[in-house]
């Protein structure tokens, strides 16, 4: 079905919303953006999604014309627009049109584009047998170079990880750090389960501070398992009681192979079952309401 489109303060059919050729974000993917969902008719962690999308456009020194509140206010009139109650959100900032050098002194507009649509899951089989994954040998951006926690429409560096996953037949690709500790995946955080305690790489490291994450772990603390933000090497991942990543998109869902070795016992374990039990429940429950 055809969506309703926001663009520059505009509501256009999907067909006609267009953006330029000499657009930046399209030239040189100088922009950013957000992915967010939509449960039940409540937009989950909206403020946290904005909040980033502005800490991420301020890291770029790039002005979004338009206040927090003003751009929830535009989120939810697109959901509405679309009558949708269960969605996936894009939100995307991105230069606007300049010339073709880089810079972005020449680009006066950025352009304000949010899509809503329905949102295409993985298969719910995999919720339950696990995501077999590979690590790649393509190492996270170093922040002197590109501040991964940027979240900019620049995502070669994820994706370059992604077509090794699928080139060896995986779905997700584990990235790691330039010294070789465990960072995240291409679009989602990793968790780790060993002798019942939640184990996580650290924000300081090359991560994007998921807030899927942040909400794992505020649902473990709560169940009273011990959680502990820790660098670690793929030693621990290949040695791990259970495993799993998390994301606005795939939730939580559990990682069963790694590199070819069998992870627990080889589906998704306990603790990873009771925390997508309660991220589901959680997800229904709160939320910025759309109508
Ligand atoms: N790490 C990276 C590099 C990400 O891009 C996450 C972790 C998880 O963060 P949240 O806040 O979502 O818990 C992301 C998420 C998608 C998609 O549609 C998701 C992301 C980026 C691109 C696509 O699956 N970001």
């Amino acid at each position: 079905m055809e969506q309703w489109v926001y663009l520059n303060g505009e509501y256009l059919p999907q067909r006609e919303a267009k953006i330029s050729v000499f657009d930046h974000g399209f030239l040189y993917g100088d922009g950013v953006f957000e992915g967010i969902r939509a449960y039940e008719g409540k937009v989950f962690k909206l403020k946290e999604h904005l909040q980033r999308l502005f800490n991420s456009a301020k890291a770029i020194s790039l002005n979004i014309p338009l206040s927090q509140q003003e751009l929830q206010e535009k989120v939810l009139e697109t959901l509405r627009k679309n009558n949708l109650k269960n969605a996936y959100i894009r939100l995307v900032i991105s230069r606007g049109e300049g010339d073709l050098g880089l810079d972005p002194r020449k680009c006066p507009h950025p352009q304000i584009i949010i899509i809503a649509d329905k949102i295409i899951l993985y298969p719910d089989e995999l919720y339950e047998k696990g995501l077999e994954v590979v690590i790649a040998s393509t190492r996270r951006n170093i922040p002197s170079a590109l501040d991964v926690k940027i979240k900019s429409l620049n995502y070669l560096n994820n994706i370059l990880a992604k077509l090794e996953a699928n080139l060896k037949g995986a779905s997700e690709a584990i990235m790691l750090n330039q010294d070789g500790y465990v960072a995240e995946c291409t679009g989602d955080n990793i968790f780790i389960v060993k002798g019942g305690e939640l184990i996580t790489p650290p924000s300081w490291i090359e991560i994007l501070k998921g807030i899927t994450r942040d909400v794992v772990i505020g649902l473990a603390k709560r169940e009273r398992i011990r959680v502990r933000e820790e660098s670690f090497t793929p030693f621990s991942l290949y040695t791990s009681d259970e495993c799993f990543l998390s994301g606005t998109a795939a939730e939580i869902i559990p990682v069963t192979k790694i590199d070819g070795r069998v992870i627990g016992e080889g589906k998704a374990g306990k603790i990873t079952r009771l925390l997508m039990r309660k991220f589901r429940q959680l997800t229904k429950k709160e939320g910025v309401p759309i109508y």
